[in-house]
């Protein structure tokens, strides 16, 4: 079975009220990680250990391997694109009251918050993602990984949040200004309901 690219869970237009336009999402999900996607199949179907495992798997598997360096950059870009996604929202940005104290009780606030996360997304030097996570011991706490690198695969605990610094996520909108565009995915995107019923 071959790994699919997921519809988005909202229309292409949804976005573009909170600073993320049609041509963003066009180009990113319909071009990008759709080219991840088809990638990775490309590499299951020619490769014995590959076969039949999840995407899971192959991002576990794979990392840290140097003769599975594409494999895992096409796979974690999946995994993390597929969280991306759902890591948005048009209503975005409305953090709920249990989140609001939990980031508060290991953050301090939700502005250090925000200014943890937003210090990571603009010193992954070019591409990467910034990520809230929910580490082993209970506490929440923002990572950041290079290309197609993520929480599931360094084992810093369950992503929450990721959102991807890499320049086609926001040149069209926010052009270099990497700090304005992250500011605004805090502010007006990301899905904190989301990042909240992960926590389970
Ligand atoms: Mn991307």
């Amino acid at each position: 079975m071959a790994f699919e690219l997921p519809a988005l869970p909202y229309a292409k237009t949804a976005l573009a009220g909170g600073g993320m336009c049609e041509e963003t999402l066009e180009l990113h999900h319909g071009k990008h990680h759709q080219a991840y996607v088809t990638a990775l199949n490309g590499f299951v179907e020619k490769t014995d250990a590959l076969k039949g495992k999840t995407l899971e798997e192959i991002v576990k598997l794979s990392y840290g391997q140097a003769d599975m360096a594409p494999v895992f950059n096409n796979a974690g870009q999946h995994w993390n694109h597929i969280l991306f996604w759902q890591a948005m929202s048009a209503q975005g940005g409305k953090i709920p009251g249990a989140l609001e104290k939990k980031l508060t009780e290991d953050f301090g606030s939700v502005q250090q918050f925000k200014d943890a996360f937003k210090t990571a997304a603009t010193t992954q030097f070019g591409s990467g993602w910034a990520w809230l996570v929910l580490g082993s011991d209970g506490k929440l706490k923002v990572t950041k990984t290079p290309n197609g690198s993520n929480p599931l695969a360094t084992g810093e605990g369950k992503a929450l949040l990721g959102c991807d610094v890499w320049e086609h996520s926001y040149y069209l909108d926010f052009r270099n200004r990497r700090p304005d565009y992250v500011q605004n995915w805090l502010d007006k995107l990301a899905n904190y309901e989301f990042a909240h019923a992960q926590m389970g």
